[in-house]
C-alpha cells in the first residue's frame, strides 16, 4: 500500500527543502489544522500579531538569504513564506506580497479558503464569512486581486484530485526562486489533511540550475558585443542597482569592479565591498562626468533612487543587464541569464589583463572618482550637544561591521543611508521602488528568523524613523516573543520630517504623537531580567549620550533586543539631503 502524508505536510516540507525553515503567519480557521503540520515537516511557526507584519518579515526572511555570506555558504532561505487566511488576512497582507513584487523577492503566500463544497455552493441565502457577501462578485475576488501582485497562483480548490496540484504548486515554487517573484497559493479547509503519496517527495524539485544553463550560442554573441564596448571605452562606469541583490549578481559585480570604476545607487548599497580601490560612492544626485559607457547590474532605476533619474549619467552606450534579459543602448538583445552573461564576460576580461586599465580614465586603484561622485570621507563628529542628522550618521558608520544587515525604512534613513561608510560584506536593505512606511521593523524581524535558522553571521540593524515604528510597531512584539536579535534605531524627530520637507513644514498632519519608545519592549513583554534574552532601551537626546551608547558592550554586541530612541529636531534633515527635497517639493508644487 502506498504509504501517504498530509498535503499540508508535503506543502511545508518542499519549502524546507529550499530553506525557508520558518513560515510567518496569523492563524485563521480555514488552515488551523494546517498549523499541526508545521513542526513535523520541521519548520518554524512565527505567529505575527497582524498580517501585514507576516508579509513584511517573509520578505524580509527571503532577502536575508540575498546577503553574501548566505550566497557564499549557500546557507541561506531561498524564499519567505506567511500563511493568512481567506480575505480579511490575506487583504492585510497584500501591501507588504506587493511590494515583494515590486521589489522582486521570491515569497510564497499560503492562503486557507472555505471548502471546496463552499466554493461550488456559496449563495446570497448562505453567505460565507469573509466573503463580500455580493453574490455578483463571487469567491475568487481575492484571487484576482492576488493575480496582479503574484507571478504564478496555485488554486487547490479547483483540482478535484488533490495529486494532480502537486506537479503544479512544485513548479511554481521553484518559480518564485527563479523569477524572483512572490506566487498565491490557496487551499481549501477540506484538502488541508488531504492524503496524498509520500513517495512524490523524492522527486527533485524542478530547480533550475545556477547560473542558467544558456547555450554558449547564445551567451557568447552578447557577450562579445559588450565585451568589445568595454575594450573601447575611455570613460567606463559600472553601476550596481537593487536587483543585484535578488538577482544574485554579488559575486560578478564584486569581480567586475575589480576592473571598471564602480558606483552604486542606495537600492545596491553594500554589493560591492567598499574597501575595493574602484568603488567611487553612492550617487544621489546629479554628478559632472560623463561616461562613455554605462554598464548597469540589476537596474531598479526608481525616482526615489535616482534623484528622479537626474543621478543616473548619461552616456553613448547603454548596457543593462538583468535577471533574464540583456539591453545593448536601448535594444532587448534576447532572453538570456544575466548571471551567466556576466559570468562569461568577467571571465573574458580576466583572461586579458589590462584591457581596461589601458584607458586612462580607469586605471586600478585610483584615489579621485569622477568629480561629483561622493568620495569617502571622515565621520565629521560634531561637538555640540544636540544629536543632528549628520553628526548621527557620521557616527554610525563607526558603528556598522561586516557581514551585519542594515534596514533603512523610508524617511530619513532611506535618504541617507547611501552615504553609510560600509565593512565587507554587508547587506543593505533600502526598498527604493515600494517605499511602505512601517515595512522594515517586520522585515527585520524576518531578517533576524532567517539569520537565526541558518546561523547566518552579524547583526540585524534596523534604523526606522518615529511615523514609521508607529505603523507596525506590533512587530517588536514578535521580535521578543521569538527571542530574536535585532537593534533598533528609532529616529524621533516627533513626525513625519520627509514629508514636512515636501509640504507643511508646521503642519499638524505631518505631527505624530509622542509615544514613550523606551516603555515599548516592556509593554511587548520584554522582560528585563531574562538572562537568555535580554533587552535594553535608552533614549539619547544628547550627543555625548550616543557617544556613549556606541561605546556600550550592551548596545554594540547585537544580542537580544536593543531600542535606541535618538532624539532629533523636527526639521532636520542631512544636509546633503536638502538639496534634493526642496527640488521635490517645488516638483510637487509645481505639478498642483
Ligand atoms: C504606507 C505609507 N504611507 C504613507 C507614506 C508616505 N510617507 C513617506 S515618508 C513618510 C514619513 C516617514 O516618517 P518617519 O518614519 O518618522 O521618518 P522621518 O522622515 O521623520 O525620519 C510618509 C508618511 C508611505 N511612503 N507609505
Ligand atoms: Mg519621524
Amino acid at each position: 500500500m502506498t504509504k501517504t502524508i498530509p498535503l499540508a505536510r508535503y506543502l511545508f516540507t518542499r519549502l524546507r527543502q529550499l530553506g525557508c525553515h520558518s513560515i510567518h503567519g496569523v492563524p485563521g480557521d480555514f488552515f488551523l489544522r494546517a498549523l499541526d503540520h508545521v513542526r513535523p515537516s520541521g519548520l518554524n511557526w512565527i505567529g505575527n500579531a497582524s498580517e501585514l507584519c507576516a508579509g513584511y518579515a517573509a520578505d524580509g526572511y527571503a532577502r536575508a538569504g540575498q546577503h553574501v555570506a548566505a550566497r557564499r555558504t549557500g546557507k541561506g532561505p531561498r524564499l519567505g513564506a506567511l500563511f493568512t487566511t481567506y480575505g480579511v488576512g490575506e487583504l492585510s497582507a497584500i501591501n507588504a506580497v506587493a511590494g515583494s513584487y515590486a521589489e522582486s523577492i521570491p515569497v510564497v503566500h499560503f492562503v486557507g479558503t472555505p471548502s471546496r463544497k463552499a466554493w461550488q455552493t456559496a449563495s446570497a441565502k448562505r453567505p460565507i464569512h469573509h466573503t463580500l457577501a455580493d453574490s455578483m462578485i463571487g469567491m475568487n475576488a481575492y484571487c484576482a486581486m492576488a493575480e496582479n501582485v503574484t507571478c504564478a497562483s496555485v488554486y487547490f480548490h479547483q483540482y478535484e484530485k488533490v495529486e494532480r496540484a502537486l506537479s503544479s504548486y512544485d513548479t511554481h515554487l521553484t518559480g518564485a526562486v527563479r523569477f524572483s517573484k512572490p506566487v498565491y497559493v490557496s487551499i481549501p479547509s477540506d484538502y488541508v489533511e488531504a492524503p496524498v503519496p509520500l513517495e512524490l517527495l523524492n522527486k527533485p524539485l524542478p530547480w533550475p540550475s545556477d547560473p542558467r544553463p544558456d547555450r554558449e550560442e547564445i551567451v557568447h554573441p552578447i557577450v562579445d558585443r559588450i565585451h568589445e564596448r568595454v575594450r573601447a571605452a575611455q570613460r567606463p562606469l559600472l553601476i550596481v542597482d537593487g536587483l543585484c541583490y535578488p538577482f544574485d549578481f554579488i559575486k560578478e559585480a564584486n569581480e567586475l569592479s575589480m576592473m571598471l570604476p564602480t558606483a552604486g545607487f542606495t537600492a545596491g548599497k553594500g554589493v560591492i565591498d567598499e574597501s575595493n580601490p574602484n568603488w567611487l560612492g553612492t550617487l544621489s544626485a546629479p554628478i559632472d562626468y560623463q561616461p562613455d559607457l554605462l554598464i548597469l547590474l540589476g537596474p531598479m532605476l526608481s525616482d526615489t533612487n535616482t534623484a528622479t533619474w537626474t543621478a543616473v549619467p548619461e552616456a553613448k552606450s547603454v548596457v543593462k543587464i538583468g535577471l533574464e534579459s540583456v539591453e545593448i543602448d536601448d535594444e532587448m538583445d534576447g532572453f538570456v541569464s544575466g548571471k551567466a552573461v556576466l559570468s562569461k564576460l568577467v571571465a573574458e576580461l580576466q583572461r586579458v589583463p589590462g584591457v581596461v586599465g589601458q584607458a586612462p580614465q580607469v586605471a586600478l586603484g585610483r584615489p579621485q572618482g569622477p568629480s561629483g561622485i561622493p568620495q569617502r570621507q571622515a565621520p565629521k563628529l560634531t561637538t555640540h550637544n544636540s544629536i543632528t542628522q549628520d553628526s548621527f550618521w557620521a557616527a554610525m558608520t563607526g558603528f556598522l561591521a561586516s557581514n551585519d544587515t542594515v534596514l533603512l525604512a523610508n524617511g530619513t534613513p532611506l535618504i541617507v543611508g547611501g552615504d553609510l561608510e560600509l565593512g565587507a560584506q554587508t547587506q543593505v536593505i533600502a526598498s527604493s521602488i515600494w517605499c511602505s512606511i512601517g515595512q522594515m521593523l517586520p522585515a527585520a524581524q524576518g531578517v533576524a528568523a532567517a539569520k537565526r535558522d541558518h546561523k547566518l553571521p552579524g547583526r540585524t540593524i534596523l534604523f526606522e524613523g518615529d511615523g514609521s515604528f508607529q505603523v507596525t510597531c506590533q512587530a517588536l512584539s514578535d521580535i521578543i516573543r521569538y527571542k530574536l536579535d535585532v537593534t533598533i534605531f528609532i529616529v524621533n524627530n516627533a513626525g513625519y520630517t520627509y514629508e514636512r520637507w515636501l509640504n507643511g513644514m508646521e503642519a499638524e498632519y505631518n505631527d505624530v504623537p509622542a509615544w514613550k519608545y523606551t516603555e515599548a519592549a516592556k509593554f511587548f513583554g520584554g522582560g528585563e531580567s531574562d538572562p537568555a534574552y535580554t533587552v535594553n532601551s535608552i533614549k539619547v537626546a544628547q550627543w555625548s549620550e550616543l557617544q556613549g551608547v556606541l561605546k556600550d558592550g550592551k548596545f554594540t554586541n547585537g544580542k537580544g533586543l536593543k531600542v535606541i530612541e535618538v532624539v532629533m529636531e523636527p526639521s532636520d534633515v542631512p544636509q546633503k539631503a536638502k538639496a534634493g527635497l526642496k527640488r521635490a517639493s517645488e516638483a510637487l508644487r509645481a505639478s498642483s
